[in-house]
C-alpha cells in the first residue's frame, strides 16, 4: 500500500515537471503570424468606443522570463493604412511610454520607448504586422530591463494601451508580473521530490523485506 502511494506521488511529480517544462518552453516569435498567441493572457476591449480604424479590439501579453522580454499584441477593429498607438507603463522605474508606429508603405512596425522626461531609452523595428499593408494586428516586444528596475520574484508593472481616445483596459491598468505564470517554487519542490524518492522507496523496501 505504502509502495503504491510512493509510486503515485512519483507519477504526479513527473507529470508536474512535464507541465512546467512545456510551459517554460513556450514563447512568441515576432513574425506577423499570431497562432503562437493561443492561451496567452488577453483582454478584450469594449467595441466601438473609438472610430473603427483606431478602435482596440483586444490586447495580449506574455512575460517571457527565459529571455526577460515582454511580448505584446494589439488588434484593432478594422484594417486601414498606417496605425499609431501607445502603451503606458508604471513600475519602480517610473512612468514609461512606448509609441508603436505601423507603417503601411514599408510594412515596418517601429517601437520607441520613452522615459518620463521624454528621452528615448530603447527602440526597435521589424515586420510584425499581420500584413505588409493596412495592418489590423501587430506583435512586438520590449526587454524587461527598460521596463522594470527590479526583476526579482513577484515583481510587477502596470500597463495600458491607448489608440486615439480608446484605452484598454477602459479604465485603470493591467498588472503584468515579470515572473511568468508557471510556478518556480513548485519546480524546486518537484525536483527535490524526484531526487529523494529513490531513497524513500529503498527505505520502504528494506522495511517490508
Ligand atoms: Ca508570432
Ligand atoms: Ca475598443
Ligand atoms: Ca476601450
Amino acid at each position: 500500500m505504502k509502495r503504491m502511494r510512493v509510486l503515485f506521488i512519483m507519477l504526479l511529480t513527473i507529470n508536474m515537471l512535464c507541465t512546467v517544462a512545456s510551459a517554460s518552453a513556450k514563447s512568441i516569435v515576432l513574425d506577423g503570424k499570431f497562432g503562437d498567441w493561443g492561451g496567452m493572457p488577453a483582454l478584450k476591449d469594449t467595441m466601438n468606443d473609438e472610430k473603427n480604424d483606431l478602435d482596440i479590439q483586444f490586447i495580449k501579453w506574455f512575460p517571457d522570463n527565459n529571455t526577460k522580454t515582454l511580448f505584446l499584441n494589439c488588434e484593432r477593429n478594422q484594417s486601414a493604412p498606417d496605425w499609431q498607438f501607445e502603451v503606458q507603463f508604471k513600475s519602480d522605474l517610473g512612468d514609461r511610454k512606448a509609441i508603436v508606429n505601423n507603417d503601411s508603405a514599408t510594412g515596418l512596425t517601429t517601437v520607441k520607448l520613452y522615459d518620463s522626461s521624454g528621452s528615448v531609452v530603447y527602440s526597435t523595428s521589424g515586420n510584425w504586422q499581420d500584413s505588409g499593408k493596412d495592418p489590423k494586428q501587430v506583435e512586438f516586444s520590449l526587454p524587461y530591463e527598460y521596463l522594470v528596475g527590479n526583476m526579482q520574484w513577484g515583481y510587477e508593472m502596470k500597463m495600458r494601451f491607448q489608440s486615439g481616445t480608446d484605452y484598454c483596459p477602459d479604465s485603470g491598468f493591467v498588472t503584468v508580473s515579470t515572473i511568468s505564470t508557471y510556478p518556480y517554487p513548485f519546480l524546486v519542490i518537484a525536483l527535490l521530490l524526484v531526487l529523494f524518492l529513490p531513497f524513500v522507496i529503498k527505505k520502504y523496501r528494506r522495511k517490508s523485506a
